[in-house]
This record gives C-alpha cells, sequence and structure tokens, in this order.
C-alpha cells in the first residue's frame, strides 16, 4: 500500500508536469504584419554604422561638386594611404567603407574601361592606379564590407542627357560589380542634372528624373552581378534616404514606404515620405547619412569644423537609436589620408559609446508582463532580457497593449532605453510609454512612437527599483526581442558662439553651472585662458575658440572654434527706392529668415556704412526645419554709390538644397565696396521666393 505522502507527491508532480507541459506545448508564432525585410536587409541593418569616403578631383579643387570639367591630372594624393582609412574605420566599430568611385564631375577613381577621365590619366602611380581595388584590398583586410558610389548624374560625359549615357552608366556599374568582390551596397544620389561641362557642350541637361534612368533594368542588372548588394536612393529599392545631411531620423520612423510613390530625387521627398509609412508597401529602411565636417570633402578651412563629441553622439542616438542605419563620412585629404582630427574626434565617439552601453542594467533581470502568448515560455518577458536577438516577448494575437515589467529588486539610477522590435515579422508598434518605479510610486517618464530594428531614448538620470514598458498601439501583438537599460556618464556640450549685430558676443552653454574659457588670439584654451563672464564686443575678424568644463567633475567639452569677420552694426537693408526693409539677411542670426522674392532680389541693396575691402561673402540659407527657398545659383555685385553696380562673382552654390549650410565664397579678386548685392539667378524648385538667413562678407 502506497504511503499517503508519497501518493500526494506523486499527484503534486503530475501537476506540474502538466503545466510545464502547457507551456512548452508549441504555440503559433504571430503571423507577420506588412512588408518585411529580406534576409540580405536584416544584415544590412544588423550592420547599424559603415563609413562614406568622399574623395576625387573635388579634394585638390576645394570643391563640393566638380562641373566636370577640371583636368585628371590635378588627382594626386601625396601619401595615399587606403589601409589608413579601412584601420580608422574598423576600430571606430564600422562594418564597412562606401567610396564615392564617381561623384558628379564624372572623374573616376577606377581605370574604366568606359571613359578617359579616371586615374588612368592622373600623375597618381603614373596612371597605373586603381583606388577602388586598394579600397577592396585594404576591406578584406580589415574585415570591412564594400559598398559603391556611382553618381547618376555625370557632367563630364558628352552623352550625358541621352539614351547612350544609360549605356555607358551601366557598363560602369557592370566593371563596378564584376571586378571588385562582394559589394554590400550601391548607393544612387538623388542629384540629378543640371548644368555640366558635358563633353564641352558647357549647357544645362534636365533629365526625367522619372524614366531616364530605367531603374528597373538598371536594378536588374545589380540583382544579377551581386544579388546579396542592398540598392539605395530616395525610394530604394532595398534601403532609402533619410531625408537630410544632418544624420537624423526622426522620432516616428517606420521602415516599411509608400515606395511606389516615389522616384529619385523629388522634390517633396523628405517632407513627405523621408520617414516612411505606417502604411508602407515596401520594406525600404532609413539610412542617416552625414558628414563629420561640414562638407562632404576635404576642405583645408574646415579642419576646425570636425564635429564635436556631443554633435557625433547626438546623430548616433538620432539615426541608430531611431531605427535608421548611420553612414558618416570621413573626408580623405590631399595626402590621401583621413585627417588627424576626424580620426581623433571619431575615436572619441567610439570610447564614448563603449562607456554609454557598458553595462546592460536589464540583463538577465527579473521580467514579468501582464500578458504571454499561449503563456508559453517560448514567448515570455525573460526574453527580452536573454542576450538573444532571435528570441521575443509576445502576446496572443487580440492583445495589442501589453506591458513588460524589468526590477532591478534595488534602486538603480540610469538614464537611457534601448528597444528592439523583432522585425523579421514586421514593424509593429505605432505608441509606448515608459514608467519607472520611483521612491514606490509609478511614474510615467516617457511617451513615444515608433520602435522599429532599434530605438534608443535618452533620459534625464532616474532612480528607480523597476521600470515598466507600456505598448499603448501597434499593428498587431508586440514582439519585443531586447531590451537594455544603462546609466550613461554626462558629457559636457561645447559654448554657442553667437553674435549680435552691434557685434556683443556671448557664449552660453546649455546647461547650467558650466564655466567657459576662451582666446581671440587662435590659441587653444586652456582653464589659465579668459574665463566668460558676460557679453563682449567683437568688431574686427577675430577667431574665438572656446570650451565649456564642468567645475565639480572637471570634464571638458571639446573645443569650439569660430571665425568671426567685421561686425555688421552699420549695416542698413533698402530697396533700390530707398524703403526699407526688415533686417533678418544682416542682424547676425541664422535663425531668422528674410523672405524675398527674385524681383526685389534684383533691385535692392545692403549699405555697408563705409567703405571696405571684402575678399569674399557668405549666404546662409533657411535653417528651418524643411529647406525651402534656397538660392541655388547666384550672382554677386558691389557698388561705391548703390548706382552703378559690378558682378564681382556668380557661381553655384553645390549641394545646398541638401546640405544647407553657410556658403562661403572668396571672390576671384580683391573689390572695395560701400554697397553689397547677393542676388538669386536660381531658386531650389524654380521657385520666385528666396529665404535668406544672413549675408555677410569676407575680410580676410
Ligand atoms: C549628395 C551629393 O550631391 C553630395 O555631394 C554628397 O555626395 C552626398 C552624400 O549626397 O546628394
Amino acid at each position: 500500500m502506497a504511503c499517503p505522502r508519497f501518493k500526494y507527491n506523486k499527484i503534486y508532480a503530475l501537476f506540474i508536469l502538466a503545466i510545464f507541459l502547457q507551456s512548452c506545448a508549441s504555440v503559433d508564432a504571430p503571423k507577420p504584419i506588412g512588408p518585411l525585410p529580406t534576409a540580405q536587409q536584416m544584415a544590412w541593418q544588423e550592420m547599424e554604422l559603415y563609413g562614406f569616403i568622399h574623395f576625387s578631383i573635388n579634394t585638390f579643387t576645394d570643391d563640393e561638386w566638380g562641373y566636370g570639367n577640371k583636368s585628371p591630372e590635378l588627382f594626386n594624393p601625396t601619401e595615399m594611404n587606403v589601409r589608413q582609412w579601412a584601420r580608422i574605420a574598423k576600430e571606430a566599430g564600422m562594418k564597412g567603407l562606401i567610396l564615392t568611385d564617381k561623384h558628379h564631375d564624372g572623374f573616376c577613381l577606377w581605370p574604366s574601361e568606359y571613359t578617359d577621365y579616371s586615374v588612368k590619366n592622373s600623375p597618381y602611380k603614373n596612371g597605373k592606379g586603381d583606388v577602388v581595388r586598394e579600397l577592396a584590398d585594404a576591406c578584406k583586410e580589415y574585415g570591412l564590407k564594400m559598398g559603391i558610389y556611382l553618381s547618376p548624374w555625370d557632367r563630364n560625359n558628352a552623352d550625358y542627357g541621352k539614351p547612350e549615357y544609360i549605356t555607358y552608366f551601366r557598363n560602369q556599374l557592370t566593371e563596378l560589380l564584376t571586378n571588385y568582390g562582394d559589394i554590400f551596397e550601391v548607393w544612387f544620389d538623388g542629384a540629378n542634372g543640371g548644368d555640366g561641362y558635358y563633353g564641352g557642350a558647357h549647357e544645362v541637361r534636365t533629365v526625367d528624373k522619372k524614366t531616364y534612368y530605367d531603374w528597373e533594368n538598371t536594378n536588374a542588372l545589380i540583382r544579377k552581378l551581386q544579388p546579396n548588394a542592398i540598392i539605395w536612393s530616395d525610394n530604394g529599392p532595398d534601403a532609402r534616404w533619410v531625408g537630410n545631411e544632418h544624420g537624423f531620423a526622426y522620432e516616428t520612423t517606420w521602415s516599411p514606404l509608400l515606395r511606389d510613390s516615389i522616384y529619385g530625387g523629388m522634390p517633396e521627398y523628405a517632407e513627405k515620405y523621408s520617414m516612411g509609412q505606417e502604411n508602407g508597401t515596401h520594406w525600404v529602411p532609413a539610412e542617416a547619412d552625414v558628414s563629420i565636417r561640414p562638407g562632404w570633402y576635404y576642405h583645408k578651412s574646415e579642419d576646425n569644423k570636425v564635429k564635436t563629441l556631443k554633435e557625433l553622439l547626438d546623430i548616433y542616438y538620432k539615426s541608430v537609436g531611431q531605427n535608421s542605419t548611420l553612414l558618416l563620412n570621413l573626408p580623405v585629404d590631399r595626402r590621401g589620408l583621413v585627417h588627424e582630427n576626424d580620426e581623433k574626434q571619431l575615436k572619441k565617439l567610439t570610447a564614448q559609446l563603449k562607456e554609454d552601453f557598458a553595462n546592460n542594467l536589464a540583463l538577465k533581470s527579473k521580467t514579468s508582463a501582464n500578458h504571454v502568448r499561449g503563456n508559453s515560455t517560448k514567448y515570455n518577458a525573460s526574453n527580452a532580457v536573454d542576450g538573444d536577438k532571435n528570441t521575443y516577448w509576445t502576446t496572443n494575437d487580440d492583445i495589442i497593449k501589453a506591458s513588460i515589467t524589468i526590477d532591478f529588486e534595488k534602486p538603480t539610477v540610469f538614464n537611457r532605453l534601448l528597444v528592439q522590435e523583432y522585425i523579421p515579422l514586421g514593424q509593429r508598434v505605432k505608441q509606448f510609454s515608459l514608467e519607472a518605479k520611483v521612491d514606490g510610486k509609478w511614474e510615467t517618464i516617457d511617451n513615444q512612437t515608433t520602435i522599429g530594428y532599434k530605438r534608443i531614448l535618452r533620459l534625464e538620470d532616474i532612480t528607480a527599483t523597476k521600470i515598466r514598458l507600456n505598448i499603448e498601439d501597434a499593428k498587431g501583438p508586440p514582439l519585443i526581442s531586447n531590451i537594455g537599460v544603462y546609466h550613461a556618464p554626462l558629457v559636457v556640450d561645447v559654448p554657442t558662439i553667437s553674435r549680435t549685430k552691434q557685434g556683443e558676443v556671448s557664449l552660453l552653454t546649455p546647461e547650467q553651472g558650466l564655466t567657459v574659457y576662451y582666446t581671440l588670439n587662435g590659441e587653444e584654451p586652456t582653464t589659465a585662458s579668459s574665463k566668460y563672464s558676460e557679453p563682449f564686443l567683437i568688431e574686427q575678424p577675430t577667431v574665438i575658440k572656446a570650451f565649456s568644463i564642468d567645475p565639480e567633475t572637471q570634464r571638458q567639452s571639446d573645443i569650439i572654434t569660430e571665425s568671426l569677420d567685421i561686425n555688421k552694426s552699420l549695416w542698413k537693408i533698402s530697396s533700390a527706392n530707398g524703403s526699407t526693409i526688415t533686417e533678418e539677411a544682416i542682424d547676425d542670426n541664422p535663425l531668422t529668415n528674410w523672405s524675398a522674392n527674385k524681383k526685389l532680389l534684383s533691385d535692392y541693396k545692403i549699405d555697408l556704412g563705409k567703405t571696405t575691402t571684402i575678399k569674399g561673402f557668405t549666404y546662409t540659407p533657411s535653417q528651418d526645419r524643411w529647406v525651402s527657398g534656397v538660392i541655388t545659383h547666384y550672382s554677386f555685385y558691389g557698388s561705391m554709390d548703390g548706382k552703378n553696380w559690378t558682378k564681382l562673382s556668380e557661381g553655384e552654390f553645390s549641394n545646398i538644397i541638401s546640405n544647407p549650410m553657410q556658403q562661403k565664397v572668396m571672390l576671384p579678386k580683391t573689390a572695395s565696396v560701400k554697397y553689397i548685392r547677393l542676388m538669386a539667378d536660381k531658386i531650389m524648385n524654380d521657385k520666385d521666393q528666396a529665404l535668406i538667413a544672413e549675408i555677410g562678407v569676407s575680410t580676410q
């Protein structure tokens, strides 16, 4: 006879076994929702960070966009070392490099069989060089993937605009996709058509961006030659432009895109489509591209303008942290090297990201969820903190609102929350919130929209015992594959340097309690330099260098450099008949705009108040979030009496629509003027109304 106690134990064990079996019983995975990534797109998304290299004849002519007429002999790097580029990229955690094999000027960095406009005719390696080959070899050595940038617009080629050019373009693509091993991404710029050399024709050639390139067949060729390559353009088909060149994705960034409504280079793309769409028809995730300096090509004048650590971090968090990849450009200089200053800043970024994500406070923590799909262990909350990207927490098909709680079991300080959706089954989350249990009470910390592949929230320091991630709305049951919680150290921001029209300079820091030190003689400031206390007057050209420091922790910011020219206190702006014009264009504040039509712009004057010897001028387009009214082609005039004008310069502001930064144009020769006028020969999208944030002069 069995002992009653034994019998009881046996029933209990069976009961446990039954529960266990039930929880392991195969519960079907959720059905996919919407468009899905291909295996290639998944692999690409997981690269997260990779580099761009802009290097060409432009490097040697100080241009952003070459016209296509410069001699190939100008391409002559003196200390060329492609392995240096690859080493720097590798050390920065980049997974690949994309090189501008041919930019808009048409010069080819490889000895293309189809043109003479290439390294073949450069002194570099006596015409025997092939930069694409060198990069392919260096990438192999450093375990990096290689991508190609081949500009569809070619300002050198005589056939550009005709069907023959498409054959030429495809021949070049075939060379690049056949001779250099595996290519991970093919990058097609949306900037297309305009004026150029075109084999000596010197004319404007516009193309129908929708039909001219016959992308369907070009893409088919790429698929045939490199089936694993991601094809990138405004409308993919595989990955898309993020709509700006700041390296910023959006708080709401969908990977699905209404792909068939878009064509490469369409004017309304950025504002209307670049965030992706909840009801997007195809999986075309965002890639954020940005240069580590203001320009894409190397300019010596920008050696002090390499982005600060704070700016680079902002870029990382707004790209990788907002459901995008990050393509970070390193311009190669005339030596053929990535400049020391760029390497230094990149190293800082790498070290800082390592620190920011050093310790995941959520890893293997105690988790619970208010719903688990089929009550199955296969889908329970702990999957979100197990460090395995292939497991996820999810709910039953009819449960969209659900919460997952992470219990730190003791008060824990954090300021970063990283969340990932399991995107192989589609991007789902439309809205989520974060709560934290602080001093025994739940508090809402943040409300946000999309998650996607990766979302990282930057928060104030919070001390909590638990946090709760609430999925408030989704396209179906949410699938959360990863949650990370971190405590990132504070990074001290640089001061902002601003000047009023009267010439008063302020050095302000966004955070309270920081001290600012500066120099006005071009020397690097230290804590022994002048300490900023109140605005001071600067009337003459001056280089200001400044940094902030936290007196408690002694943590310092980067050094910021600003070159100020003469101040504008005497300046006046009026129309030809003398009626006054509001001063936004000459108030030394780039955040205010003067809106003027072409007619007014051909008939106004800026009175400098006294005769001034100028060497150049500056134009700052509108700094508003969505660019408009940008002058793309200009004429610049000077006058002594405000009546008789001399044209001092004319030309294009290259790439200003995509990268609307201040333009500085040096005049062919110095001029003495009392009046100046910047005229708009062409405004973006052929509009009549221009927006001018600032007009200035260079006297140095
Ligand atoms: C733009 C180009 O026009 C720029 O020159 C640069 O290459 C950038 C990455 O793309 O559209």
